[in-house]
C-alpha cells in the first residue's frame, strides 16, 4: 500500500468533503487517520483543543467533546466506530474488511477500542505521574479513571509492572498472528482492525518512556507497525473550524430512511426527544435532539440552531446510552 491512489474527489465539493476534527497527539484520531490512509482519501483537518472548552466543536456535536469527530456537510459522526462505518459505506473500495470476517472483527474491535485502549491510557498516565500538567491530568483522569481519578492515577503509577504484564499477553497473541510473515492482521491487505489495534500501540510507543523498549520484544509487531506507518494518512489539508461550521450551515444533512424498528428494545421511534451519552460516565454532557432514525448499530439525532442550521449527529448504539426525555 505504499503507492497511494488518492480519491479524485474535488476538494472544492464541500458537500462531500471529509472533515476530521482532531489534534495530532490523539491516538484515537490516529486510528481515524490511518483508516483514511487505508482508503487513500483526501480530507480536511480541523485542529481542535486537547482539553475543553471546545466551543467550535460542541457547536456541531451538541456537546460531545471527544476526539475525533468526522463531518461531511451537515452530517456529524461521533466516535471512530461511526466514522469507520460511514467511510466504508461511502467509500467501499478498498474495503476495511478484506476477508469474510467482518462480524468477528467488529466484535474484536470493541475490545481494542475498549479494554486494550483503556489499558494503554492507564500505562501512559500512570508512567507520566506527577509530570502531567494538572489540568490535563484532571480532565483525562476523570474520563478514563473515573470520578476518584487522583487515587486511580496513584494506583496506576504503583501498578505499572502489573499493567505492563496485562499488555504483554495480548501483544504476544498479536505477534503470533503476524508470525507467518503476513503484512497485516488479516493477511496481505490492511483492514479496519489494523487501525483499531494500531492506535493503542502507537500511543504506548510514543507516550510511554519505556514503550519502545517494551515493544522491541515483539519483532512481528514492529514489522507490522512499519507496514501501517507506510500506508500514511491519505491526503490531508488544513481547514479552520469557522470554515467547517460554514459548510455545515450551507448544506442539508443526508436524508435517511426514518422507518421504525419494531424490535427496538427501547421502543425508540423517529420524532422522539432523546439524549445520547457515552455509556460509561466520564462526566460528559449528553447530546439532546430529535431522533431521526435508529438501527441496531447507529442512532441519529437532529439538532437545529441559528449558528449551525440543521445538522444530523450520528452515534454508535454499542457503547452509548439513549434516554427518552
Ligand atoms: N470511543 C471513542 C473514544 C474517543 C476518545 O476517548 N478520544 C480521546 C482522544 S485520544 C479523547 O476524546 N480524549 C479527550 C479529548 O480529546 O478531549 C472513539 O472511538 O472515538
Amino acid at each position: 500500500m505504499t503507492d497511494q491512489i488518492f480519491s479524485e474527489q474535488a476538494v472544492t465539493d464541500t458537500k462531500s468533503e471529509i472533515i476530521l476534527h482532531n489534534y495530532p497527539q490523539s491516538p484515537v484520531a490516529e486510528k481515524a487517520r490511518v483508516a483514511l490512509g487505508i482508503k487513500g482519501l483526501a480530507w480536511r483537518s480541523v485542529e481542535i483543543p486537547r482539553i475543553p472548552p471546545k466551543p467550535l466543536l460542541t457547536m456541531l456535536t451538541g456537546g460531545y467533546r471527544r476526539t475525533p469527530v468526522m463531518q461531511i456537510g451537515a452530517d456529524i459522526y461521533c466516535d471512530t466506530q461511526c466514522i469507520l462505518r460511514e467511510l466504508e459505506h461511502r467509500h467501499p473500495t478498498p474495503t476495511f474488511f478484506p476477508t469474510a470476517d467482518s462480524g468477528l472483527l467488529w466484535c474484536l474491535s470493541r475490545w481494542t477500542d475498549g479494554a486494550l485502549f483503556d489499558l494503554s491510557v492507564k500505562i501512559v498516565l500512570g508512567s507520566a505521574g506527577a509530570a502531567l500538567p494538572e489540568d490535563f491530568a484532571e480532565d483525562r483522569g476523570r474520563l478514563y479513571l473515573g470520578p476518584d481519578w487522583a487515587k486511580g492515577l496513584k494506583e496506576a503509577n504503583s501498578a505499572l509492572p502489573h499493567l505492563a504484564s496485562q499488555m504483554r499477553a495480548p501483544l504476544h497473541w498479536l505477534n503470533e498472528q503476524l508470525g507467518d510473515g503476513r503484512r497485516f492482521i488479516t493477511g496481505e491487505y490492511p483492514a479496519a482492525i489494523d487501525a483499531q489495534f494500531y492506535h493503542a500501540i502507537w500511543f504506548i510507543r510514543g507516550r510511554w518512556d519505556k514503550g519502545p523498549a517494551f515493544l522491541s520484544g515483539f519483532a512481528g509487531i514492529e514489522r507490522w507497525e512499519a507496514n501501517i506507518a507506510a500506508i500514511g494518512h491519505g491526503k490531508m489539508t488544513g481547514m479552520s473550524a469557522e470554515d467547517a461550521i460554514a459548510i455545515a450551515t450551507a448544506h442539508e444533512p443526508l436524508s435517511l430512511n426514518a422507518s421504525v424498528d419494531p424490535s427496538d428494545p427501547q421502543g425508540l421511534a423517529p420524532g422522539m426527544s432523546i439524549t445520547v451519552s457515552p455509556d460509561l460516565d466520564g462526566g460528559e454532557q449528553p447530546v439532546a435532539g430529535t431522533l431521526v432514525c435508529t438501527t441496531m448499530e447507529t442512532v441519529t439525532l437532529q439538532r437545529n440552531g441559528p449558528d449551525i442550521g440543521t445538522v444530523h449527529v450520528h452515534f454508535p448504539r454499542a457503547g452509548y446510552r439513549v434516554d427518552i426525555t
